[in-house]
């Protein structure tokens, strides 16, 4: 961030006054003025390097030629950039390069070398005067990666590869071997499949040559029939990143990371390589209808004939409340708010939900209570301006690896952050501590470090005074309940020892902005509204809200889980979080939508835990799921098919086959994010556009399109053309989207609130008030999980992700780099507790609970403890959910999916 104190100053280059800030980079203020000096090794994100020594220039007062990248604009600076002097070195340099380089091309790449040997006239060998000599130095090529190859014969040593991965994404993988005009690229000690590279590609992205480039999926790209660059928003996890799609012969080919924000250009290896499953032969193409346990392919109108029938009987004998609808995170705004009308609208039931209630839904219901609002406060960005960070059962290097790198970043910069989870995860080589707490611990833990920081003076009484309901004496009740956790009793039951405790609570309560990012690990479980409310009191009582750096921010999962969210696709609230139960909320709707306000339910509907429970028994008799898999992602898997099998009749629309969808009597073939029109919400709040980049395979339809006709069919009039009539109709009942349109977020996303066209959108939340007025302390009480290892079960299993698989799979594995990475289901298991059951690395084990059993090979790994287990729930050979028991948090009603207690049998 450019600091307040910077003045305008005017320089001279060729005798051109420039003004510019005082500090800036020269070579960057002289591209930015017209001058255009070449260089190699530059880039405006980076560092300077001054190695290539194509930008050097003349300043007056310094002696010889001096890189003009390495120089600063300060008041009165006299540059001479172009005369023959400085144009001859530079075409000696280039020439030098070119002796060394091989210059076959693919033509798969820009190749910003080639273009400055052109502009210099040396293309043609017989216009330089060093021999080609590139042959002889044996330069190596490395293709061990999954995603890229390395060609050292292309390589211009210009540093951009290894400053991107260091400075950019904070990995520091790559380095030279050897010196001078043998040295290349190695990653990590030697190749890179064997490094630590984790396939990002941000030095393919900053290669100027072609050297490292990635190795062709869909189809070989060819720059030349590159048809068109589509910006786009990333459908895997809900950072949200800026990319720009590369369509050529209607295929995407390539994806690159879009200088927007969220993301600036960066991207992980999910969103710039998990395309490959958009254009894959297993896509559904066509509604398929099921007769007698067999898919047979339909016509719409066949399948829309079936439906409508359904619908009218089901609804006709049982009524609304028969009726459950899953709506999907990975779906648009758009899709979410006709899904959720046609629920409250056409059938008029509330009971629609979606998969926020598998993952932060306890989280939202704490902050509801505390502060009245369940959305991250802050911006994504700020993580790189705090000076405490507490990342408690959150793993964002692997579930939100661009998030991740502004932790990094600071981490480098001396802000120290936490890690507070039982698995060690990638962060905590960052780390400046690692609280390795029992699984299912965090409330006791949390009371422990309220404790010390209340026993040490450190609130914040001001804060508390003026934004705390009851303030000093809502202190007094907080610090009763926390009074017997002190140090020594929280290590004894949690396994962290005091000295830590204590140690924490001191540097989050003396830092002057403290921010703590939290987790799947604190919100999926039996007690994860207690949990995340902790965290709240913790934070309320240091005054960590309302100011940049600080705040308790739940990192969004699904990429439009916000949306879905926001757009009202959960059980209680309509679009923007306005009440069902509120009269006065549901006559706006009524009008709003044109239909008679008795219509829609006075009631709260089912949760999706609760649908798939009524079910079970019998009360649901009619499902319809769009874009989520429950079987494989709700607790208990036994229970959900069961109950999934009760039904009388179930609709799954889907981009592929799933096992959710192989029980549907109607499977309906759907649009993926990259064949339409519409919008996400990250996960800071960002209404980010989503784009058409090629066509829908077969007779796929978008999904707003088969929910408007569906309406229609039930009688309805929806008259939507296109995704924008969606959005501004939606924006017509909601006021914390009004001010927002297709046409303001054109460019950039904007962050709600933003209720007038006018109004800029809400970077920062609750900086005067909370949108209750003033937080609440409510104190939190430990209690033991009711499942804990015994001597038939003696593991504690934790599920959970991994970077280059995605939920149940569907996209990621297929979708072939990320499958190379993580082919195949993996039981992480302690080594010595491998050894005391005489097993061995990768062999296979049968994995037991009370619910079920399923067989995984295990993976030795000290990332777990003795006695624990991780298990990713991504893979259907292996469910983990098989496993799991669907206790539930009774605020949220979100299931405990990170404890289980299990057996591990030698098969
Ligand atoms: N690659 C990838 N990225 C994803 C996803 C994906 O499937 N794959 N999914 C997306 C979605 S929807 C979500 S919700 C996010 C989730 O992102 P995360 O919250 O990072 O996900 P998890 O891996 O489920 O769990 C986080 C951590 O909780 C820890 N944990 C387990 N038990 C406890 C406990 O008792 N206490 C504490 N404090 N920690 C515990 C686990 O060890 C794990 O490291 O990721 C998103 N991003
Ligand atoms: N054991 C265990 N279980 C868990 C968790 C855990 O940590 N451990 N985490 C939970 C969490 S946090 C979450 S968010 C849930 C996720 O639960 P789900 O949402 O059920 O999981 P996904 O695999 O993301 O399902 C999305 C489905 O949408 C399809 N799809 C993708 N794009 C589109 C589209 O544009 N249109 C349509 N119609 N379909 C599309 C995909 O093919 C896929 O089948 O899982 C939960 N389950
Ligand atoms: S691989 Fe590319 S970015 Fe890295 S040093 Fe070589 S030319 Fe530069
Ligand atoms: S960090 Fe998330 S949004 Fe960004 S590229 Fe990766 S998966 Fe996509
Ligand atoms: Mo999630």
């Amino acid at each position: 961030m450019k600091s307040q104190t910077m003045k305008m100053v005017t320089i001279k280059i060729d005798g051109k006054k420039i003004k510019a800030l005082e500090g800036e980079n020269l070579l960057k203020v002289a591209k930015e003025n017209g001058i255009n000096i070449p260089s190699l090794c530059w880039h405006e994100k980076l560092s300077p390097t001054g190695a290539c020594r194509l930008c050097v220039v003349k300043i007056e007062g310094v002696r010889g030629l001096t890189t003009s990248c390495t120089n600063y604009v300060k008041e009165g600076l006299d540059v001479v950039a172009f005369d023959d002097e400085l144009e001859n070195e530079r075409k000696t340099i280039l020439d030098l390069l070119a002796s060394e380089h091989n210059f076959e091309d693919d033509g798969s790449y820009d190749d910003e070398f080639k273009a400055l040997l052109e502009r210099y006239n040396l293309i043609d060998p017989k216009h330089r005067k060093f021999p080609s000599i590139w042959k002889e130095l044996g330069y190596p090529v490395d293709k061990s990666s999954p995603v890229l190859t390395y060609d050292a014969s292309k390589c211009i040593k210009c540093f951009r590869c290894i400053k991107a991965c260091d400075e950019i994404q904070g990995k520091n993988v790559l380095s030279f071997t050897n010196r001078g005009i043998t040295a290349y690229i190695v990653a990590g000690l030697g190749v890179w499949k064997e490094s630590e590279c984790d396939g990002c590609g941000e030095c393919i992205q900053l290669c100027p040559t072609g050297a490292i480039i990635e190795k062709p999926f869909t189809k070989k790209v060819d720059i030349g029939k590159v048809e068109k660059k589509i910006k786009t928003t990333c459908t895997y996890c809900g950072v949200g990143c800026q990319l720009d799609m590369w369509i050529q012969d209607g295929t995407i080919v390539r994806t690159t990371g879009n200088n927007a924000m969220p993301n600036m250009g960066r991207l992980c290896v999910k969103g710039r390589f998990g395309y490959e499953f958009v254009n894959h032969r297993d896509r559904l193409t066509k509604p398929l209808i099921n007769k007698n346990g067999k898919f047979h392919e339909t016509s719409w109108e066949e399948a829309y004939d079936l439906i409508q029938k359904k619908f009218k009987e089901n609804l006709d004998k049982y009524g609304p409340r028969s009726f459950g609808f899953f709506s999907s995170a990975k779906c648009t705004n758009e899709e979410n708010y006709l899904m959720m009308k046609f629920a409250r609208s056409v059938i008029g039931t509330n009971s629609v939900d979606h998969c926020s209630r598998l993952c932060h839904a306890s989280t939202v219901t704490a902050m509801k209570k505390t502060i009245g609002s369940g959305v991250m406060g802050s911006s994504v960005p700020e993580f790189e301006i705090t000076d405490v960070l507490i990342v408690i059962g959150s793993n964002p290097i692997e579930t939100h690896p661009v998030s991740a790198t502004y932790v990094k970043k600071v981490a480098r910069n001396g802000t120290k952050i936490i890690v507070v989870d039982p698995k060690k995860t990638p962060l905590v080589k960052y780390s400046y501590k690692w609280l390795k707490q029992k699984g299912g611990t965090d409330v006791a833990l949390i009371s422990g470090l309220i404790h010390v920081v209340i026993k040490k003076g450190l609130i914040d009484e001001n804060f508390i005074n003026s934004r705390v309901e009851g303030g000093m004496k809502s202190l007094e009740e907080l610090k009763k309940s926390v009074e017997m956790y002190t140090p020594e009793y929280v290590e004894y039951i949690t396994g962290v020892s005091k000295d830590d405790i204590i140690d924490v609570a001191l540097l989050y309560g003396n830092a002057e902005k403290a921010s703590i990012v939290t987790g799947m690990g604190m919100s999926q479980s039996a007690h994860g509204t207690a949990n995340v409310t902790g965290l709240i009191n913790l934070a309320l009582i240091t005054g960590n809200f309302g100011r940049e750096g600080t705040g308790v921010n739940p990192l969004r999962g699904q990429n439009n889980v916000q949306g879905a969210s926001d757009m009202g696709a959960l059980y209680n609230v309509f679009s923007g979080y306005q009440s069902v139960t509120d009269e006065t909320i549901r006559r706006q709707f009524a009008k709003g939508w044109g239909i008679p306000y008795e219509k829609l339910d006075p009631e709260l509907g089912l949760s999706a835990t609760e649908m798939t429970r009524s079910a079970y028994d019998g009360k649901v008799k009619v499902m319809w799921v769009m874009g989520e898999n429950p079987v494989m992602t709700d607790p208990d898997m036994k229970h959900t098919i069961k109950a999934l099998n009760r039904l009388d009749f179930f609709v799954v629309q889907d981009i592929f086959m799933t096992p959710s969808a192989e029980l549907a009597d109607v499977v309906l073939p759907a649009s993926a994010f990259a064949e339409k029109e519409g919008t996400f919400c990250n996960t800071d709040r960002r209404v980010l556009r989503v784009r058409k980049c090629v066509e829908m395979p077969g007779d796929a339809r978008e999904d707003w399109v088969i929910i408007r006709d569906i309406a229609n069919r039930m009688g309805h009039e929806w008259k939507y053309q296109e995704p924008m009539d969606i959005f501004n109709q939606m924006r017509t009942v909601t006021p914390t989207f009004a001010g927002i349109s297709y046409e303001r977020i054109e460019e950039e996303g904007l962050q709600w609130p933003c209720p007038t066209e006018e109004h800029p959108g809400t970077p920062l939340l609750h900086i005067d008030s909370f949108p209750i007025g003033k937080g609440r302390l409510v104190p939190t009480e430990y209690e033991a999980d009711e499942e804990q290892p015994d001597n038939d079960y003696p593991f504690m299993l934790n599920t959970g992700r991994t970077l280059y698989q995605y939920h149940t799979a569907t996209m990621t594995r297929r979708s072939t780099p990320l499958n190379e990475y993580i082919p195949d289901a993996f039981l992480e298991m302690n080594p010595d507790d491998v050894s005391r059951l005489n097993l061995k690395n990768g062999e296979k084990v049968k994995l037991k609970s009370r619910r079920g059993e399923i067989t995984v090979p295990i993976k030795e790994s000290g990332n777990v403890g003795v006695g624990e287990l991780f298990l990713p729930f991504h893979f259907e050979e292996s469910p983990a959910n098989m496993l799991t028991k669907d206790i539930i948090d009774p605020e949220s009603k979100i299931p405990r999916y990170k404890q289980s207690a299990c057996r591990v049998e030698k098969l």
